[in-house]
């Protein structure tokens, strides 16, 4: 089992699931090995009805599919779909939160007040919205009405490509690569890579850029930005992470996807006294409310909420039979839940009309009538607490303190107002890079293993680390969100730390707020008049696994940041691409990918480009 994880409570749930007779996600890949050779190089193609086609990666079959269309083709255009899936789902993320915003402001959403007015009246001053003198109700219907036009907008490019360092804005319009409306660079890729169309490598790629591009500056951006109006924008917070989070005498409820319009109100709706009222007369002392993956990243942003775990944990929250409801919205769910869920008595309420799950119970949320709704689900998880069989519960006991919320604000506070510490700090060399580690877990590997070396070696070499996403949840789970952790750190890194009273690797957020953190870096580049690229920075997902993290790495390379992959993407059938991609970006976006499936070589691979990218600023 320690094969499996690094984590002590993954790999004790495993072996409770193997004596309980349930199949996991490990057991599944295990039926699925070998995994098709093609499929892992990116060379089969189902484009059209005339394949499926492959290219022989040895040379002495086809070398053409039933189109024409070569090994090049193939794997970019396969490359670019990805991308397109994974700027799709941060995007329409993004929508639903504008939508929300714009239901508040039109008065039909009342559970959903505006929480910070500041930032909807900074936000409003970035798109020459009117605010002196204006209720916060018009200014709300005129923002909305604006974020909701950059899916479709006319004007050329998205609002927030202004963040940008001008020389980068230069670069992406000399490439033509400046993203000029969300939905209609989805829409354009999706039309190159029909049969017949783009069979350009290069031009695919680019396109895949500016699709990228679409989502980090836009749609996971309005996702960011406006959940920080609606929802409130984070600030540090305590809590605790792991499975023993549950707890044996509470209705444990988890809240497992994307989106905090749905668990925001949950976290909410669980303290109505009435609720917690019937859960004492059925014999709980309490509602439990923790979260899992990125909403769990959401609430435990705001509120501080308990987060049960990460990616490969969704299974075994159910295995340790006292979770009473996962509660579900969109992206990263496995549709295995409601099968694992049968052989215990946990209910899998799904709530989005975009995701559902056979198997599970459908309870369409709606935000116009939001709080009833989240009552209503709320109590089938209290009435649910009953039908738990004692013989059944083990929760394993591993559970860590975190402190997270640093959103762009909160790190602006701590610093007292500025940036200027934080560059003083990089100028002097006590933190001599930042890297922002994310993404996933994925079976093939090790549970949270890359996360945890790739970090500790950051830190140790005085590199602040930022992070998001899943790869947050590993470092909170192991302890590196505690300011505590700060004694693992390089000299520098610990005494910045201690000064400012911070852990050495930073929370900030879900995975659409790596936004956030280009938001950072685009700062930092204006303060010191460079461009993102010349940076001492990085990033890395060592365990990445989805189209989303697809399409995050492309638009961080594509900004101008070293990003390294720990997992191998599907790209290695075209020598061409691949070169594309971790050698010749370097001279078009001035960043590239590098694959490093082991950690401490992929920290090496980053403390380098660190140190080279120091010295060419004139840094120590
Ligand atoms: O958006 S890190 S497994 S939960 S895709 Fe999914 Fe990956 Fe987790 Fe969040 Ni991001």
């Amino acid at each position: 089992m320690s094969d499996k994880s690094v984590d002590q409570s993954t790999i004790k749930m495993i072996k409770k699931a193997k004596s309980d007779g349930i199949e996991t996600v490990w057991d599944r890949l295990a039926a699925q090995e070998p995994q098709c050779g093609f499929g892992q190089l990116g060379i089969c193609c189902r484009n059209c009805n005339m394949g499926p086609c492959r290219i022989d990666p040895f040379g002495d079959g086809a070398s053409h599919g039933v189109c024409g269309a070569n090994a090049d083709t193939i794997v970019a255009r396969n490359l670019v779909r990805a991308i397109a899936a994974g700027a799709a789902s941060h995007s329409d993320h993004g929508r639903g939160i504008v939508s929300t915003l714009l239901a508040s402001a039109q008065g039909h959403a009342p559970d959903y007040p505006i929480k910070d007015e500041a930032k909807l009246k900074a936000l409003a001053a970035e798109y020459s919205i009117a605010v002196e003198g204006r209720s916060v109700k018009d200014i709300a219907l005129d923002l909305a009405g604006q974020v909701l036009d950059e899916f479709g907008t006319r004007k050329g490019f998205l609002q927030f490509v202004n963040r940008v360092p001008e020389k980068r804005r230069a670069l992406w319009n000399s490439l033509d690569i400046t993203p000029r409306g969300i939905d209609r660079e989805v829409v354009e890729s999706m039309h190159r890579t029909h049969v017949g169309v783009d069979n350009d490598y290069v031009s695919l790629i680019l396109q895949g850029m500016r699709t990228a591009l679409s989502d980090g500056w836009g749609g996971s951006a309005i996702a960011t930005e406006l959940s920080d109006v609606l929802f409130g924008t984070p600030s540090p917070v305590k809590g605790t992470s792991n499975l023993g989070v549950l707890r044996e005498d509470q209705v444990n409820i988890i809240l497992h996807g994307h989106e905090p319009t749905l668990s925001d109100i949950i976290v909410h709706a669980a303290r109505d006294p009435e609720l917690l009222k019937e859960a004492r007369e059925k014999g709980a002392a309490g509602i439990n409310i923790c979260g899992m993956c990125c909403t769990g990243n959401e609430i435990l942003m705001r509120h501080g909420v308990p987060v049960a775990g990460n990616f490969l944990q969704q299974e075994l929250a159910i295995v340790t039979g006292a979770v009473d409801a996962i509660i579900v919205d969109i992206q990263c769910i496995m549709p295995s839940l409601p099968q694992v869920a049968s052989c215990y008595h946990t209910k899998i309420i799904s709530t989005s009309p975009k995701a559902k799950f056979p198997g599970a119970e459908h309870i369409s949320f709606d935000e116009h009538n939001a709080m009833n709704t989240a009552r209503k689900i709320v109590r089938l998880a209290v009435e649910n607490y009953s039908n738990r069989s004692p013989e059944k519960v083990s929760i394993p006991s591993d559970q860590m303190e975190y402190m997270a919320g640093f959103s762009v604000e909160a790190i602006l506070e701590a610093l007292g107002g500025s940036l200027n510490p934080l560059v003083d700090a990089i100028k002097s060399g006590s933190i001599r890079g930042i890297v922002g580690v994310v993404g996933c877990n994925n079976p093939k590997y090790k549970q949270d293993y890359s996360h945890l070396t790739f970090v500790r070696e950051l830190i140790k070499n005085d590199i602040l680390v930022v992070g998001t996403g899943c790869a947050a949840i590993a470092c909170a789970k192991s302890g590196l969100l505690l300011p505590a952790a700060a004694s693992e750190a390089g000299e520098g890194l610990r005494s910045v730390c201690r000064s400012l009273g911070i852990p050495p690797v930073l929370h900030m957020g879900s995975c659409v707020d790596i936004s956030r953190i280009m938001q950072v870096a685009a700062a930092v580049a204006n303060v010191l008049g460079v461009d993102i690229s010349d940076l001492p920075l990085a990033g890395a997902a060592p365990e990445w696994m989805s189209e989303k993290a697809v399409s995050i790495g492309t638009y961080v390379v594509s900004s101008g940041i070293f990003t390294i992959l720990g997992t191998i993407p599907p790209v290695l059938g075209s020598k061409n691409v691949a070169g594309l991609l971790t050698s010749g970006a370097e001279k078009v976006v001035g960043a590239v990918f590098a694959v490093e499936e082991d950690p401490a070589a992929a920290a090496l691979l980053a403390i380098n480009h660190i140190t080279a990218k120091r010295k060419a600023l004139g840094l120590g």
